[in-house]
């Protein structure tokens, strides 16, 4: 539960930075195991498919994703844990794994949920892991693709369909790794959700607030130790800084909404995290998830082009 200074806090400013928030071995140790693991059995594949000579079994989870990224082999879709908004395959990756399950149905976690929109919770199925390799180590293809590179200035809703505009959703943005300024921590713009919503050009890999538009002397970098989260609003404008250390940023960033309010993504699924009215309604088997998540690819798979967002590129100010 938070304090009422944390729920006054969060709804002044926008945002709400709570260290040691989870626990790290019940929330973030399973987790990191789970990924050494999908990256074992995803080395030993890419070794069979002749794209690495050495499959690296005794390598330390870093230095292997290091490794392994260097030599071409895709691993932000693998390790992602929602569907990628375009180009969906039926056989396109993504990680539904038992341990994130249990991280999206922390108790932890959901009892800050629960102080911020109430006992009726959904897990909103935007969601992602990021882990980010140092800037240096980045090729230039992938500078501007937010799941490896650096993320552009943008907020939530603009990320979102119109549609959930009015939903109370709310962004957990999770450090699994430490979140420093050297390493790409994120940083937030305090009380901008007050100011509605802002432009954003789609021109890039990425959408994006036009960097112009955006105070620099505002921002505020949020440095996290694992296991703390950021909340924040949908409204809040927020980026990442780049990672200029020699380490890896870890982070999964999830969202929730009230039961019932769109969540922007209505291709995908969510699902009731938690319900004080009606427990039983809660999901509860990560297996049930797993097969949510794979319906939907099934049936996005045949579709040429989803909208996502509201944006389109013909904006001046988009040039
Ligand atoms: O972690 C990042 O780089 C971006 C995260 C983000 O945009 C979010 O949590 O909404
Ligand atoms: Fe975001």
């Amino acid at each position: 539960m938070l304090t009422r200074a944390q729920v006054e806090f969060f709804q002044e400013n926008g945002y709400l930075a709570v260290d040691r928030l989870l626990d790290y071995t019940l929330d973030i140790k399973p987790v990191i195991e789970e990924y050494q693991a999908l990256l074992h059995d995803l080395c030993e594949r890419w070794r069979a498919q002749g794209l690495i000579a050495d499959s690296f079994p005794d390598m330390p989870f870093e230095k292997r994703l290091v490794e392994v990224y260097r030599a071409g082999c895709r691993y932000e879709q693998e390790f992602d844990i929602a569907l990628p908004n375009s180009g969906i395959a039926a056989d396109t990756p993504i990680h539904l794994g038992a341990a994130v399950f249990d991280l999206l149905r922390s108790p932890r976690l959901l009892a800050a949920v629960e102080s911020l929109i109430g006992g009726e919770i959904y897990s909103n199925p935007i969601q992602h892991v990021r882990i980010k390799p140092p800037a240096h180590a980045i090729a230039a293809a992938d500078v501007n693709r937010a799941l490896v590179g650096r993320t552009h200035w943008h907020q939530d809703s603009g990320v979102g369909l119109p549609e959930a505009d009015d939903s109370r959703i709310v962004t957990c943005w999770v450090a699994v790794s430490e979140a420093t300024p050297e390493n790409g921590c994120l940083q937030v713009v305090p009380k901008s959700h007050r100011e509605g919503i802002a432009l954003h050009c789609p021109a890039t890999e990425q959408l994006g607030i036009p960097e112009a538009m955006i105070d620099q002397e505002e921002a505020l970098p949020v440095p996290l130790s694992p296991g703390g989260v950021l909340f924040f609003h949908p409204l809040c404008k927020h980026a990442s800084l780049e990672n200029t250390s020699d380490a890896f940023r870890w982070s999964f960033d999830l969202r929730y909404n009230p039961i019932g309010e769109p969540t922007g993504r209505p291709h995908f699924p969510g699902f009731v995290a938690r319900s004080r009215r009606n427990p039983a309604s809660e999901l509860r088997d990560s297996r049930e998830w797993a097969k949510l998540w794979l319906a939907a690819r099934e049936r996005l798979a045949s579709r040429d082009s989803i909208r996502t967002h509201r944006w389109d590129s013909d904006d001046p100010l988009c040039a």
